[in-house]
């Protein structure tokens, strides 16, 4: 078989964008979500140029993730590159005002979601002494924002569990690299503000942002890499966007 990838999140925005531009560089893909239908049309479309495997599964159900991944057949557990994509903001709420569902939201699935789908998947990558991780953090992992509180603390933890897996799997011969997005024109949005549009529109007023594509070529560039170099961490921003807080909009 080509090299195996696993994307979490790949039901839609840099997750489904990773999927189609893999696809066509010859891997072949374990695409994981909830939305089961999504997945399916996906695989459909992705399935005439390689090999799809669908996993779906909500990454917030510990056993759901370990059942997932155990149902896998032989040669679909040798997972050559994991893509820990899956994840959202939930709300955007002074602290003092903060949602406590958005709050578990947030660091159930991308903390919690993330460190699920990499114990099922690293002891195989350990056993063969061979693999890749590929964390996507955020500029709110590096930077916090007005607001931004928990996603940013769910993503500096992101940012912290990169650098330890770097460190853990240094003896081991697994390759861990940091991908750490600004703007983004996704669904990431939409579901931050749940669907309130008036919200969400205003995010990418009067700029381009990267689209899920710009950062799927960032990843294809860090897994296509020689054997020697591993890239640790990255940040990849529009042009309009010099930090998580300066965004210059026309
Ligand atoms: P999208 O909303 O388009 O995609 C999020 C993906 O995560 C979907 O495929 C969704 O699938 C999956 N997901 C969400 N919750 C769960 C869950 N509980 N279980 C399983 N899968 C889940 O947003 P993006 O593509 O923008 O987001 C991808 C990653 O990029 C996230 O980690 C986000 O934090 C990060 N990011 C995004 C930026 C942006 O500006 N857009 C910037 C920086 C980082 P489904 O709903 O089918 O389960
Ligand atoms: C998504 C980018 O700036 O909305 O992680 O937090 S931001």
């Amino acid at each position: 078989m080509k090299k195996l990838v696993c994307i979490t999140g790949a039901s839609s925005g840099i997750g489904e964008a990773t999927a189609r531009l893999l696809a066509k560089n010859n891997f072949s893909l374990i695409l994981c979500g909830r939305r089961q239908e999504k997945l399916q049309d996906l695989s459909g479309e992705l399935g005439k140029m390689t090999e799809v495997k669908i996993l779906n599964f909500d990454v917030r159900n510990k056993k759901a993730v370990f059942q997932a991944f155990s149902s896998l057949e032989v040669p679909w557990q040798d997972i050559d590159i994991l893509v820990n994509n899956a994840g959202n903001a939930h709300g955007m709420d002074p602290i003092d005002a903060g949602n406590m569902d958005d709050w578990d939201a947030m660091i159930d699935i991308n903390v919690k979601g993330l460190l699920y789908v990499s114990r099922a998947i690293l002891p195989g990558m350990v056993r063969r002494k061979h693999g890749h991780v590929i964390n996507i953090g955020s500029i709110a992992g590096k930077e916090v924002y007005p607001n931004g509180n928990v996603y940013c603390a769910s993503k500096f933890a992101v940012d912290a569990i990169n650098k330890g897996m770097m460190i853990d799997l240094n003896k081991h011969g697994i390759k861990v690299s940091g991908v750490n997005p600004g703007l983004v024109n996704t669904e990431f949005s939409a579901v931050r503000f749940k669907g309130d549009k008036s919200k969400s529109d205003k995010v990418y007023q009067g700029i381009t942002p990267l689209t899920g594509h710009d950062v799927a070529e960032l990843i294809f560039f860090i897994i296509s890499r020689p054997h020697h170099v591993n890239i640790a961490d990255s940040i990849i921003f529009p042009l309009a966007q010099a930090s998580a807080t300066v965004v210059h909009r026309e």
